[in-house]
């Protein structure tokens, strides 16, 4: 297809990074390079939630993880990456640079290192530093919906209720290339070396350019159980527009998880290749940020449980 650019990324994060792809976007440029310049956005905010100012595991330490997939299969990755700002780009250079598609902890940072990625101070922020103190008291994971971390810090540096722990972004340009991305600390406390949906291309993030692509955010464990972007972008491959593939597989997280579904949150967005778009949430309380023009918009999404 080709025609008119646009971006969808997920929560309100999303209304500056989409921003930031935007700029690329609009002048006819790379739905990749939209990808990875819009959601550096949120991780150079230093929130609660993405990048080096979030929370930490429950060892005290922020451990970041991210992908992006391109429009020709190219996908890079990288998981429990530690002092270092924008994993978003040192997993674009794993994809365009080494012959693998995913590098994980210290081998991760070494290669992001040598990439030239300078290493940052092993430091919490002080809002992080304080939320994690407030952890400490308790210290124990439980997961809040639509929060996603315990220690909930409700406003953004950039005035938004940036108290998400992940953004995920899908853009189509006006040469109707798709390309995707998506970067998070992961769960506030989690245990040190867990890793969520939000590295793992077919969980977390899935573009096949011949059809569309997916991303999702909200509890990884149950996105990764059932391959979520990916079935996203599978139902769709099978005729189901971006919408109606988003709602099948939130009802099949709902009827894996049965009563435990009320305990959890998990949402996905969609785009094909014709440039529909969908969005789906388990629980109220999602909402996503679209942008067709510069001025992007927050949508509050339809979900399954009421
Ligand atoms: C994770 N999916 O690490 C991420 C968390 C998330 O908004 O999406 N939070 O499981």
């Amino acid at each position: 297809a080709v025609g008119k650019p646009l971006v969808i990324s997920t929560w309100d994060a999303g209304l500056n990074a989409n921003r930031g792809a935007w700029k690329i976007l609009g002048a006819g440029g790379y739905a990749l390079d939209a990808v990875e310049a819009g959601v550096m956005v949120t991780e150079a905010e230093q929130s609660c939630c993405v990048g080096l100012g979030a929370n930490p595991d429950r060892e005290g330490i922020v451990t970041l993880d991210a992908c992006i997939m391109d429009d020709k299969y190219g996908c890079g990755s990288v998981a429990a990456l530690e002092r270092i700002k924008h994993p978003i780009s040192v997993a674009r250079r794993v994809m365009e640079r080494t012959p693998h598609v995913m590098l994980v902890g210290p081998g991760a940072q070494q290669f992001a290192v040598a990439q030239g990625f300078p290493l940052e101070a092993q430091k919490l922020s002080p809002d992080a530093e304080k939320a994690y103190r407030e952890w400490l008291k308790t210290s124990q994971y439980k997961p809040i919906i639509n929060v996603e971390n315990s220690g909930t810090r409700p406003t953004g540096p950039a005035g938004g209720a940036n108290n998400h722990d992940t953004i995920a972004m899908l853009a189509l340009d006006a040469q109707g290339r798709l390309s995707g991305s998506c970067t998070t600390s992961g769960m506030g406390f989690k245990m040190r070396g867990r890793l969520g949906d939000s590295p793992i291309i077919g969980a977390g993030l899935f573009v096949d350019p011949e059809v569309g692509a997916a991303a999702a955010t909200g509890q990884g464990e149950d996105v990764i159980r059932m391959a979520g972007s990916h079935t996203v972008v599978e139902l769709m491959r099978q005729g189901r527009s971006p919408q109606a593939a988003c709602q099948e597989a939130v009802a099949r997280v709902a009827k894996i998880k049965g009563a435990q579904a009320r305990d959890i949150q998990v949402a996905f967005i969609a785009v094909n290749r014709q440039g529909q778009i969908g969005a789906y949430a388990l629980q109220k309380g999602f909402s996503y940020s679209l942008s067709t023009t510069d001025t992007p918009r927050l949508v509050n999404s339809e979900y399954f449980l009421k």
